[in-house]
């Protein structure tokens, strides 16, 4: 590569250019960036390193955590407790915020995380991630309590995720555009290789879990019947379908070739919301899939206005190709 960008220069740069980030949040990004990492190396270590199987605890959601679930966690708890950036931290592994420890400075900025996404596929060597939104500290409210979590993802101020796969990348946008950074493992840094990332507007491809269809709303079963009926069916088109059960690995994919992603509302899943989080899943996927010209709904409303009532809060998920996305919200409006 011919004179490639670091993030690090990536960052200068859209700081000079929009302003859209200060110095902390600078730091913050490079130091999520380095967690991811370490959790990079941790994942490909696998068997070797010791870290693969259950660790024996659970989180709040009631389910079962890995021993990379806890290790990812910590590893991204204490990068980011020194910086003097952030005010508080949550993450999909803890009940509750958990705060900057005393003999450090604190700063405007709340970080939110799932450390390790798609740990189901941790054990059988299939692409896992890490998803992260920050938001800045609300003014009136004490920085460390729940409530100032409590912002809708539109009040996001960047959002990101990293993919452990073949290559291990960076997805980040700061609320202009989206880019891909992937890991160079000599120099030990994520080189910028895809600027200003487009969803195709269009799709032929879906992602869903499949065996849910009994469970699934009318509007879904009817999208979904629509696509599999192909050529010869209502949409004119055959449709592609693919399901990794990592989000992230799901969703990169949509954000490089199309696709529409969806965990929707279903029966199995209705008393709690939904599968899928708001706050460190939802959103911060829903803020990149925007940013590259893709939409996210729950079927039913904007994801990114939601606002927010619990930290662990679930919701429904259509995310993706904008004219599908808006296909599956017009079957929504007709039921
Ligand atoms: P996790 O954060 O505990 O790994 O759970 C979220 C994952 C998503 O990555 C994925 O889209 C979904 O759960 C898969 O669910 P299912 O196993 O029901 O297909
Ligand atoms: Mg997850």
């Amino acid at each position: 590569m011919n004179n490639p960008v670091s993030l690090t220069q990536f960052l200068i740069e859209e700081q000079r250019a929009h302003g859209s980030l200060n110095a902390d949040l600078r730091l913050l990004l490079e130091v999520v960036a380095r967690a991811c990492k370490r959790i990079s190396i941790a994942v490909s270590k696998g068997a070797l390193g010791g870290v693969l199987g259950e660790a024996g605890t659970g989180n709040i959601q009631g389910e079962a955590q890995k021993k990379l679930d806890v290790l990812s966690n910590e590893i991204l708890l204490q990068a980011n407790a020194w910086g003097g950036h952030l005010a508080a931290m949550a993450s999909e592994e803890m009940d509750h915020p958990s705060l900057i420890p005393g003999e450090y400075p604190t700063g405007g900025y709340l970080l939110l995380f799932d450390p390790l996404d798609g740990s189901s596929n941790i054990d059988v060597n299939i692409s896992v991630g890490t998803i992260f939104s920050v938001l800045r500290v609300k003014e009136g409210v004490e920085p460390t309590c729940e409530e100032s979590f409590l912002q809708p993802g539109t009040q996001q101020v960047a959002a990101g995720y990293a993919v452990y796969g073949p290559s291990t990348l960076l997805v980040l946008t700061l609320g202009t555009g989206v880019h891909v950074f992937t890991l160079d493992r000599e120099l030990g840094s994520f080189t910028l290789t895809q600027r200003d990332v487009r969803i195709p507007e269009d799709t032929q491809e879906f992602s869903i879990n499949a065996s849910n269809r009994r469970h699934w709303e009318a509007p879904m079963t009817r999208y979904i019947d629509e696509c599999i009926a192909g050529k010869t069916g209502p949409r004119g088109k055959d449709f592609n379908m693919r399901w990794v059960a990592s989000m992230v690995a799901d969703v990169h994919r949509i954000l490089t070739r199309g696709g529409v992603f969806m965990y929707p509302l279903d029966a199995k899943t209705a008393a709690q919301g939904g599968k899928l989080r708001l706050m460190y899943e939802a959103n911060p996927m829903s803020f990149i899939i925007e940013q590259a010209g893709g939409k996210s709904s729950t079927g039913r409303e904007r994801i990114m206005a939601i606002q927010p009532e619990a930290l662990h809060q679930r919701v429904p998920v259509i995310m993706g190709s904008r004219n599908e996305v808006e296909r599956v919200v017009s079957y929504h409006q007709d039921n």
